[in-house]
């Protein structure tokens, strides 16, 4: 099994985005062209049972299924996985090494998220399939390289492909990951103002109220730097860690946080994760018109002429 065997019609995987990537939401994604997959981070394995079944109900394509390594149920997920066997599985938060053999012999392919070059040596050793390599610029739990300098540093370290995520949002970052090496893309925040999107309606509006600087990394002094928008609980929590207070006294302030952003549409006391590229997100479709767009957008750029008939000013170059 190889990353061409999944058959996708755009080389795109969908985050595995935690409470927001249901098995509806990956099912329209994986329905409209790219790989669609579960978020389990916040799920029991028993509920992760039965999501992924619901999903295989809801979709005649591949799919995938994320596994949170910070979810204190990640080693029964796992033998989940293997046992449900969905096409591909990736890894967030943390190392995946002690898994990979197992889910190799499940037939699985195993593609953990990277933020650095070290550990995705050590991952492609243990057997990784391909990686992730997710920059600065994402949503949610984030390393420290952006994804400009991480891909082609990926690239040249590793033998398997690399998909590269954070802040690629629309087709012009689909093909600037292209040049840089890259297999393909995994997008999240472009994706949470489509219809099909499940989190809060105000949740949606903040997407696509957001600008360039409307985010923030809370959590780097305990080692979880999380990027968030930039609202009430964020500013309280980053005086916190400036503060260098207590460190429970500051997870009260995220306990449940992001559930609440997420279902009840809390933007002021919740943890309203997103990327950097949430200001690039002006107004609501369909995960079907998203792709459509990213696409046609990349392949137009690809085709090079825009670079070709710039006019620098200078001697003619490439000739
Ligand atoms: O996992 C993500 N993004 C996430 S997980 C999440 S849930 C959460 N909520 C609060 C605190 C922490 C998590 C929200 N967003 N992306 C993939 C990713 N993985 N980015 C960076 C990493 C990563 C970090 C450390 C991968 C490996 C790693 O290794 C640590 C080690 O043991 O070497």
């Amino acid at each position: 099994m190889q990353l061409k065997d999944l058959n996708l019609k755009y080389p795109v995987f969908q985050g595995g985005m935690a409470h927001i990537a249901t098995p509806e939401f990956a099912a329209a994604v994986c329905n409209a062209g790219a790989l669609g997959i579960l978020g389990t981070g916040a799920m029991t394995a028993d509920r992760a049972a039965a999501a992924i079944e619901r999903l295989d109900q809801l979709t005649d394509k591949p799919f995938g299924v994320n596994i949170m390594l910070m979810n204190p149920q990640a080693a029964e997920i796992v033998d989940v996985v293997c046992r449900l066997k969905p096409a591909v599985v990736t890894f967030g938060a943390g190392n995946c090494g002690p898994y990979i053999r197992k889910m190799k012999e499940a037939g699985i392919l195993c593609i953990p998220v990277v933020s650095n070059v070290a550990l995705a040596r050590r991952l492609e050793r243990a057997g990784a399939d391909a990686v992730i390599a997710e920059g600065t610029e994402s949503g949610g739990h984030v390393g420290t390289a952006t994804t400009m300098a991480l891909v082609p540093q990926m690239k040249d370290a590793l033998h398997i492909p690399v998909i590269a995520a954070g802040g690629i949002g629309d087709g012009r970052g689909m093909a600037a990951a292209f040049c840089l090496g890259a297999w393909g893309v995994q997008i999240g925040t472009c994706l949470l103002a489509s219809e099909e999107c499940p989190v809060h309606p105000r949740y949606k509006e903040a997407v696509i109220k957001a600008k360039d600087s409307s985010t923030v990394v809370t959590g780097t002094l305990h080692n979880t730097p999380v990027r968030i928008l930039k609202n009430p609980m964020a500013s309280k929590y980053l005086s916190m860690e400036k503060a260098a207070e207590d460190r429970e006294a500051m997870e009260r302030l995220t306990l449940g946080a992001f559930g609440r952003a997420v279902y009840e549409g809390d933007m002021e006391s919740g943890s309203v994760m997103m990327g950097q590229i949430a200001g690039l997100v002006k107004k609501k479709e369909t995960v079907q018109e998203i792709l459509d767009r990213m696409d046609a957008q990349c392949r137009q750029i690809l085709k090079g002429d825009q670079y070709l008939e710039m006019e620098f000013g200078g001697a003619e170059a490439g000739a």
